[in-house]
């Protein structure tokens, strides 16, 4: 956190159909066609690095099934959450796709690129309880979110955890900015609504963050 140019944020391209803690929804921004082109670059990240479930450091899977691409990955076991430079399986993560690329340069910079793409997959049963996600370098990078398949009920928060909390569904094609005060905010996903969405041959929901972590 020393040291690094202010990074320019410009999300004057397009604008946030909804605020939510914070944090800006740009409601539909994807159409059926790009979603399911985003979903075809998907398969080939996953092809070169399958979903795995992370192990909490107390030792218990995930729910939710992840894989990253990019210089980056989120990985979580026994020693705790980290970023990982490699798949559990040891190869480096595949490269970003470029039409997810182009979503970044739109709506949040032309400065650089983000590090990782995490992928998370819900699965129906699948949930994430209330966390901040802080450990990347520096929060005054927003975090990019693009939900994909099955509708979710996302919960947003303050930054002390116990607070008073906001939710809202997020529904394919949604993609959310989460930046200032909301970069630091407490969040999670509550629940999937099975088979709403037929984006995704064999449902569920696919939930892309993109972020610089160094
Ligand atoms: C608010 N993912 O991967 S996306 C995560 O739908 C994560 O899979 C959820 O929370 C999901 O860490 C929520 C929306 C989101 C992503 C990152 C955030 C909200 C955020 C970072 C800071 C604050
Ligand atoms: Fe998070």
């Amino acid at each position: 956190m020393e040291n690094r140019p202010a990074p320019s944020v410009s999300s004057d391209r397009v604008r946030p159909t909804t605020v939510i803690g914070g944090a800006e929804l740009f409601a539909g921004l994807f159409d059926m066609d790009a979603q399911a082109a985003i979903v075809s670059d998907l398969r080939a990240v996953v092809a070169a690095a399958p979903l795995f479930s992370p192990l909490t450091p107390w030792g218990k899977p995930m729910s939710v099934r992840m894989t990253s691409a990019g210089k980056y990955g989120w990985f979580s076991d026994r020693n705790g959450y980290r970023y990982s430079e490699h798949h559990p399986d040891g190869q480096s993560w595949p490269p970003i796709p470029a039409r997810i690329l182009a979503l970044w340069h739109r709506l949040v910079s032309d400065e650089r690129d983000p590090d990782c793409c995490l992928v998370n997959f819900y699965g129906e049963g699948a949930r994430m309880g209330l966390h901040q996600d802080r450990d990347e370098a520096d929060f005054r990078w927003p975090v990019l979110s693009v939900s994909l398949g099955d509708d979710a009920r996302f919960r947003i928060g303050g930054t002390v955890r116990g607070g008073k909390t906001e939710s809202v569904w997020l529904r394919s094609g949604d993609v959310l900015v989460l930046g200032g005060a909301a970069r630091l905010a407490y969040h999670g996903i509550d629940r999937i609504a099975p088979g709403t969405s037929t984006l995704l041959p064999k449902g569920g929901r696919i939930n892309l963050t993109l972020r610089v972590v160094d």
